[in-house]
This record gives structure tokens, C-alpha cells and sequence, in this order.
């Protein structure tokens, strides 16, 4: 049996072997169940993070880790370079599950992106004839899709981009919700996508107008430009639909998916697109070790099926209301609280940079009174709760949130 540490033991063995990418909460778990995370010490917390939108299913869903297990003994890895017997039938369930042609499977939700721009750029020269090495993608600033090179040569978050230097060419930058802007930016004929968050997460849960994706939707057909959804964070239910693009009836050409798709328990990604834009790409122009095995296959077949059977849609969106209606009556009254926003159970509370208490000091007290939630930036947090959370956690974890910013007023 391997020796057990302290929750101080482990912290101190990350700060000293480990790279410190990371400034955590101090709080270390070493348990999961549904909503509830419990640290070494048996100390028990409501999950208000969910691993970044990962577990939307709840931890260790039963279900999926079954999946998980029987694979796990049979089969995980056989890379591409041969047929294994649960790829086929899994890119035929998530294909009709999402309703596309086609999927390209890979592992993190930025290979997913990473994917997603060199097929775009790849249509762009088969089928809209961009000269080659011209091709343009526009992003949208605020933008998170990970932590590649690529990925941060878009993001406007200097934490993010500065010193990893020099950055991928080819992409251009627009204000986010700015319909004027995309329609002056896509009029370039060397643009070949546009990608967008539904929501974007790490610019702290910023909805844009109603309408905005429809005419993002509108501009690309018009201007033959694909229109690409980064649906990491914001899909498989966590918005209170299937995929957040889902709220304006608006289907992308290419649909990028991660985190909740195989529920936390490993990572799977996947890209939809139809067979215009998914058969540009050709054997041997793209591809990844683990991309498409065995264990992801299964796990995220599981995944979406809890989903499906547990109606985890609708109850992130009849609980995201619940959340910002009562939250937003009792801490809405503070003048520091400056705004409650979100869809679903993608919400978070913008506080006043300039309030004595800090984001970082309001989770903090909000761990010790037993919920889990980080800032993103300095002076916003974020709450996403497992979608599976019932109304009485749901109203436990409201309680420990107003106690909490009731004693820092
Ligand atoms: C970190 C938050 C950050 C994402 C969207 C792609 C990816 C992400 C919309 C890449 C990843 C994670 C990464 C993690 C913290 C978290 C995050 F927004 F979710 F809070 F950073 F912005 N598209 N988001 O949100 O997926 O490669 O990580 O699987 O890097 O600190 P990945």
C-alpha cells in the first residue's frame, strides 16, 4: 500500500517537483462523486468548477467509468495504422448523435482546434481557391482554444501570449458580439473561417447578443466563409443545450468538442464537419497517436449517451435558472457585485475590480465553507456546477455563495 499523504504533504511535493504552470486554489482531492469532491482529510466540497466544464456528467459517472473498465481490459490503444472494432461504430453514433457527415477524432480540446484551422485552411485552397499560403482565420478577441503556439497567437490575454513569441501567421483578430467587424473582416477573399466561442469562457462567460450567431451564420454563407464553432467549454449540455450554438438554431460547418465528451475521464476531442469540408483532408495530411482509440471511443459513446438519458440539458437550463434568478437577487443588491451572467449552468459573477475583497479572497472563503470555484482574470468568477446536481445542492451550494459574499460586503 503506498503511503498516504497530507493534503500539506502533496502540496508541498507539487511545489517542489512539478512545474509551477499553475496558481491552484489550496485545496488538494484525492476523491470524486457526482457534484462532491473530498480532499485526503475527508473534507467535502461542492464542485462549482467542474473541471473546467469536463465532468459535465458529475465525477466518476458510473456508466462512464464502466465503459472505461470493460474496454480497459480488452483493448485501448491500436493506433491508425490499423482498423480497431470500436472506431466505426462510434463515428457513426457521435455523427448522427450531432447530425454531420463526418468526425475527426483527436484527444485535448486544442488538437481539436488545431484541427479544425488546418482543415479550414485546407477548404480554403481546395474549394474557395485562396491563393496558396494566403488563407486567413479570423478569431475573436477575448478567444481561448488552449495553449499552443497557434492557439495563443490569437489571444489578446497577455498572461497567454507574451514571450512565446514569434506567433503563427494567418489569423486576424475581431472585437467578440461585433457583427459590423466580422462583416468587414470576411469580405477579405482570402479568408477562409471564422472561429468563436458560442460563449466565451475564459473571458469570463461573456453571452453574446441574441442573434450574433445567426449572423455570423448569415456572413459566412455569404461570403463562402466557414463558419467555425468552438464548442469545448460551452456544448454537451453545459449551456443548457446540446451544443450552445443550439440557442439560435445555427448549424457551423465545423463543430469542435472536448472536456464533457468523455465526461473527465480521459481526454477525448472530436471535429464534425460535412464531406465538402471533411474530404479536403487526405491520408496521411493529418492525424494523432492516440486520436480515435479504443478506450476514448467507448468512454465517449458513455458520455453522451448520460447526457441523453439523464436530460442533462434540460436541467442545466431550468437549474441555470434557478441559479441566476435566486443568486441574483440576494448578492445583486451589493453595488461591488456588477454583474450575473450566463446560460445554463455556464454562469459567473463580476465584482468590482476595485472592491476591498478580492475574486481570489471570495473563493477562497467559499472553499472553506465547502464549494469550489476559481476567478478567472482578477475580478471575475466563474460557477459551472456538474449538470447533474440537484435542486438541493444547487440550493446548498446558493446558501455557502451568499454567506460567503454576505460576510465579505
Ligand atoms: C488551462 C477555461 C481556460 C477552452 C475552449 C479549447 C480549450 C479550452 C473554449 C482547450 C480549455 C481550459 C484549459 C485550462 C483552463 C480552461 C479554461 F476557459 F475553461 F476556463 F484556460 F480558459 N476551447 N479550457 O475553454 O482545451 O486543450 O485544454 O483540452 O489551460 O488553464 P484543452
Amino acid at each position: 500500500m503506498s503511503k498516504s499523504f497530507s493534503s500539506k504533504e502533496l502540496m508541498a511535493l507539487e511545489d517542489h517537483h512539478g512545474a509551477h504552470n499553475y496558481h491552484p486554489i489550496p485545496v488538494v482531492l484525492s476523491r470524486g462523486e457526482g457534484v462532491h469532491l473530498w480532499s485526503p482529510e475527508g473534507e467535502k466540497y461542492l464542485d462549482f468548477l467542474s473541471a473546467y466544464s469536463a465532468v459535465n456528467q458529475g465525477h466518476c459517472h458510473p456508466k462512464i467509468v464502466a465503459a472505461l473498465v470493460e474496454q480497459a481490459s480488452r483493448l485501448t490503444l491500436t493506433s491508425r495504422a490499423f482498423y480497431n472494432d470500436c472506431l466505426g461504430p462510434y463515428e457513426k453514433f457521435v455523427t448522427e448523435f450531432f447530425g454531420y457527415q463526418r468526425v475527426l477524432p483527436m484527444n485535448t480540446g486544442v488538437e481539436g482546434g488545431e484541427t479544425a484551422v488546418k482543415i479550414c485552411r485546407k477548404w480554403g485552397y481546395q474549394k474557395k481557391k485562396i491563393p496558396s499560403e494566403k488563407a486567413r482565420v479570423v478569431f475573436a478577441k477575448g478567444n481561448f482554444w488552449g495553449r499552443t503556439i497557434s492557439a495563443i497567437s490569437t489571444s489578446t490575454d497577455p498572461t497567454s501570449r507574451d514571450e512565446f513569441g514569434p506567433y503563427t501567421p494567418g489569423f486576424d483578430l475581431i472585437p467578440y458580439n461585433d457583427l459590423g467587424a466580422a462583416a468587414a473582416a470576411l469580405k477579405d477573399p482570402h479568408v477562409a473561417g471564422i472561429m468563436l466561442e458560442p460563449i466565451q469562457g475564459e473571458a469570463g462567460v461573456v453571452v453574446p447578443d441574441d442573434g450574433y450567431l445567426r449572423g455570423i451564420r448569415e456572413l459566412c454563407a455569404k461570403h463562402n466563409v466557414l463558419m467555425i464553432a468552438d464548442e469545448v467549454q460551452t456544448g454537451i449540455g453545459r449551456t443548457g443545450r446540446m451544443l450552445a450554438c443550439d440557442h439560435e438554431a445555427v448549424r457551423p460547418d465545423i463543430v469542435i468538442l472536448g472536456k464533457a465528451l468523455s465526461g473527465g475521464v480521459l481526454p477525448v476531442s472530436a471535429v464534425l464537419a460535412d464531406d465538402d469540408v471533411m474530404m479536403c483532408i487526405k491520408p496521411g495530411e493529418h492525424g494523432s497517436t492516440f486520436g480515435g482509440n479504443p478506450l476514448a471511443c467507448k468512454v465517449a459513446m458513455a458520455a453522451l449517451q448520460v447526457v441523453r438519458d439523464e436530460n442533462l440539458c434540460d436541467r442545466a437550463a431550468r437549474a441555470g435558472e434557478r441559479f441566476r434568478g435566486r443568486l441574483g437577487e440576494s448578492i445583486g443588491r451589493y453595488g461591488w457585485v456588477q454583474k450575473i451572467r450566463g446560460k445554463g449552468l455556464l454562469n459567473a459573477v463580476v465584482v468590482d475590480p476595485g472592491h476591498k475583497h478580492s475574486a481570489w479572497e471570495i473563493c477562497m472563503r467559499m472553499m472553506k465553507a465547502g464549494l469550489l470555484a476559481k476567478p478567472t482574470h482578477d475580478h471575475i468568477i466563474r460557477f459551472a456546477p456538474p449538470l447533474v446536481i440537484s435542486d438541493q445542492e444547487l440550493d446548498r451550494g446558493i446558501d455557502i455563495i451568499e454567506k460567503v459574499f454576505a460576510s465579505v460586503n
